[in-house]
């Protein structure tokens, strides 16, 4: 711990992250400035509240100067560390944390820390539902939407944190050591961000730098990128696989989910594999995974059977929003890199109205061509991406553009016979035309809403 009393320290970015953080600062006493790109008139909400707490406010821009002048400079996930005047605060030798380092040098208890491109979300509530079920002290939090400092006042020595955590956040780690560590997988995705694959996989890895031998970290055994993961770590490494049999971790074999313990042991049953209700082989891997960690903190086989047969699908994550006239409608709006989209088109066999589009984040939509030759009837094209997504798919599926998501489903479901499914699962996104990708999927699912009211009517 830290003493901040009377420091100078800067919160740059004032989205849940930074608010979170300069009010924690306060709390310990620091002398508090956040600065964020925004204008004073967009952060009206936030900006009395701060005031009033003594913090000190810089909206419109990051002034260089202030960035000089401080102790510690905590940047929230979405400030890139390129942002010149960050550049300039960390050439000058000053410290720059990020709110997952600064919350985990505070944090009281053990933390299981989940990371991947895909599946963190789930994965992380799942963790997070059995270690309740059981009657572990539990808190959630990070990249999952609640700011990781934010669990400080509530944790105690016995407490786990289950705590879902971006690359962005992990570029910005210093102390951050997780009793258990999660990769769950690494395929492409913010690399407008990163600027190169490596680059963000490098920023993954660091999950598990500060591990040791005591410590925990779960690999999945049919990713190659986090393969390189294992290199680089020292703490006991437990593989899971969907495929087939491993030495020391978790597996399928024929129909049930096996767990073992060492090397050499004996492989235990922990729950028939037919017992998840999600849809979708990734989703078998997020379980695996979390069955994994379950056994790692001690929790009993057939706590987690219970715990998993009950568990369903997390909002907007292949969540199933209706059937009408036949046709399923799924909302997949957490699909927001095209490895996410594919898993999503990859969980049913075929008839699918695909919904693609919304902010692009230097993607390759090509990838995606034999998946959605085989098994999509229809693309329409919402957003910004739209152009680029029909120039690179152009000739391997029949595409409508439909600029709004209103027009995708309004035409989506004028196609669709029965037996069709109707999926948004955009691998773009969201800024363009929503808040973010949780308003993307509210509306997604209003607008089907309205659909099923209109034909039940007609
Ligand atoms: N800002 C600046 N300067 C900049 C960039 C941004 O001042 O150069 C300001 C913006 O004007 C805005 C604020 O920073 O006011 C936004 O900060 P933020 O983007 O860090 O957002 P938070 O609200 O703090 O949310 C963050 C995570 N956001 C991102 O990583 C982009 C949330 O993950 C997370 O839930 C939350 O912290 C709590 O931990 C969202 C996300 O999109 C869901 N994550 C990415 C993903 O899952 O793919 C990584």
């Amino acid at each position: 711990m830290m003493d901040l009393k009377n420091k100078r320290v800067l919160v740059v970015g004032l989205g849940k992250s930074g608010l979170s953080a300069a009010m924690f600062l306060r709390g310990q006493g620091a002398q508090v400035t956040v600065s964020d790109a925004r204008s004073a008139v967009a952060l009206e909400k936030e900006i009395p509240a701060l005031l009033e707490a003594g913090v000190m406010v810089e909206a419109g821009g990051h002034g260089l100067l202030t960035f000089r002048r401080q102790d510690l400079i905590v940047v929230s996930p979405g400030v890139p560390l390129d942002t010149p005047e960050v550049k300039q605060a960390v050439a000058f030798g000053l410290p720059v944390i990020g709110e997952l380092e600064l919350a985990s040098r505070y944090l009281l208890g053990q933390v299981v820390a989940i990371t991947g491109s895909n599946g963190k979300t789930t994965t992380t509530t799942l963790v997070g539902k059995i270690f309740q079920d059981a009657g572990v002290p539990t808190l959630v939090g990070g990249n999952i939407g609640l700011p990781v400092i934010d669990l400080v006042a509530e944790s105690r020595a016995d407490t786990t944190s289950v705590l879902e955590v971006s690359s962005f956040q992990l570029e910005t780690v210093e102390e951050f050591k997780p009793k258990i560590a999660v990769v769950l997988n690494i395929t492409p995705d913010h690399l407008d961000r990163h600027g190169s694959f490596e680059a963000y996989a490098a920023a993954k890895t660091r999950i598990t730098e500060r591990q040791g031998p005591e410590d925990f970290l779960v690999l999945n055994a049919e990713d190659k990128p986090t393969q390189m993961v294992a290199a680089k770590t020292k703490a006991q490494i437990y593989w899971f696989s969907g495929r087939r049999p491993i030495k020391q971790g978790v597996f399928v074999h024929g129909e049930s989910i096996l767990f073992i313990a060492r090397e050499g042991d004996k492989p235990e049953p922990v729950m028939p594999v037919s017992e998840i209700s999600l849809k979708g082989a990734h989703n078998i891997e997020n379980v695996l995974a979390a069955v994994c960690v379950a056994r790692l903190a001690g929790i009993p086989a057939e706590k987690i059977r219970a715990s998993v047969a009950s568990f369903k699908a997390v909002e907007h994550r292949l969540e199933f929003v209706a059937k009408i006239d036949d046709v399923e409608y799924y909302n997949d709006s957490k699909a927001t890199n095209v490895d996410a989209t594919m898993k999503a088109v990859a969980s049913f066999d075929g008839g699918i109205h695909l919904i693609l589009g919304g902010k692009d984040k230097d993607s390759d939509y090509s990838q995606m061509a034999e998946l959605l030759r085989e098994r999509v009837k229809v693309v329409y094209t919402i957003g910004s991406a739209a152009e680029k997504i029909e120039h690179q798919l152009r000739g391997v599926v029949k595409m409508m553009s439909a600029e709004t998501l209103q027009a995708a489903v309004r035409d989506a479901a004028a196609g669709a016979v029965a037996g069709d499914v109707v999926l948004l699962a955009p691998a773009c996104s969201s800024f363009d035309q929503f808040e973010n990708y949780e308003h993307r999927g509210r509306v997604f699912r209003e607008l089907v809403t309205a659909l099923s009211s209109e034909r039940a009517t007609t």
